[in-house]
């Protein structure tokens, strides 16, 4: 629902829904309802259901149940919890910051660059660093595409190069300097201690120490990377879960052209 049907119907849509004080939805307006789950380091019995429910209700959840329950290991156990949250967000004060570009399809695009540009680009990705996924690049990259959305390998206009996991910042450099890349792409799934903003962070310093920053059209991804740390980290965009390879596509051709990068 677009926020366009809250301004307009809000009325006709529920008289208690009040968006200066949002609350999750169970089954009823503002009953505050919310399902969580987490592990505690305490064995599966009475006495850890009990400290589940008190972790839960630290938390603000009123009448927590503990829906679900099982033992990992002898001192470990995964709780589901069920409650109805007091707290509540102003969603009317939220400001996002997204990608401003159009999405166009596969064939839009290489009409786009054919008309615009007039020659190949060159995209080059990678899981940098030591990170070792490549589900997500490959999402982006393959030649199979992803949810039903093809892969840059299969756009007529653009020879991509998919150098896999655990590529170092070093290296990606090289390779697109070698290769005379337009577009770089950079995955990130492992976020543990901040690990990713570390890495996309040493990529942005050493591009920047070597002067080739504003060579190319630098964009990273991953399910924890939003626009917003993208840009704060001095990338030109940020793409979550939910985008695929023909919205990155719109967004580095449009880019290429405003920087007059062709
Ligand atoms: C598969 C998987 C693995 C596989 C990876 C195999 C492979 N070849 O990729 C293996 C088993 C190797 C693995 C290892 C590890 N994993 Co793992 N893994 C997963 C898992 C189950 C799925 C990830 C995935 O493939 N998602 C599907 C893709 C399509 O989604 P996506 O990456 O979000 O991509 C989309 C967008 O984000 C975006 N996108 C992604 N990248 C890019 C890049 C660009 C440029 C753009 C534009 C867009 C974009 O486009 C995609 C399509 O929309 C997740 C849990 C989960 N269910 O998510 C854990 C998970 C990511 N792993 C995790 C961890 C901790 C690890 C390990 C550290 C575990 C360990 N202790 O050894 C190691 C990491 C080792 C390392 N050095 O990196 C954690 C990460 C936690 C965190 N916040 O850091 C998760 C969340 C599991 C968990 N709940 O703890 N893992």
């Amino acid at each position: 629902m677009g926020s366009g049907l809250y301004s307009t119907d809000k009325k006709d849509f529920d008289k208690t829904l009040d968006l200066k004080n949002l609350k999750p939805y169970g089954d009823t307006m503002n009953d505050g309802k919310i399902q969580l789950s987490f592990a505690l380091p305490i064995p599966d019995d009475d006495k850890g259901i009990e400290a589940a429910k008190q972790i839960a209700k630290s938390m603000n959840l009123n009448e927590a149940s503990v829906v679900y329950h099982e033992k990992l290991d002898k001192n470990f156990t995964f709780y589901v919890v069920y409650g109805s949250l007091l707290n509540s967000i102003d969603y009317s004060s939220i400001k996002v910051s997204s990608v401003d570009v159009t999405t166009m399809s596969m064939d839009e695009v290489n009409d786009y660059i054919k008309d615009n540009i007039g020659r190949k680009l060159i995209v080059i990705g990678a899981s940098t660093g030591t990170d070792a996924h490549t589900v997500g690049i490959d999402a982006i990259m393959n030649m199979k595409g992803f949810a039903g959305h093809y892969g840059l390998e299969r756009y007529e206009m653009i020879d991509a190069y998919n150098l896999g996991s655990q590529v170092p910042n070093e290296e990606f450099i090289a390779k697109a300097v070698e290769l005379n890349a337009d577009v770089l792409l950079v995955s990130q799934t492992v976020t543990q201690k901040n690990i990713h903003i570390q890495n996309l962070t040493e990529l942005i310093e050493l591009l920047e120490a070597e002067g080739l920053r504003d060579r190319f059209v630098l964009i990273c991804g991953g399910p924890r990377i939003t626009h917003e740390l993208a840009k704060e980290l001095g990338f030109d965009a940020g793409f979550g879960p939910g985008k695929y390879a023909d919205d990155v596509a719109s967004f580095a051709v449009t880019e290429m052209v405003n920087r007059k990068l062709v």
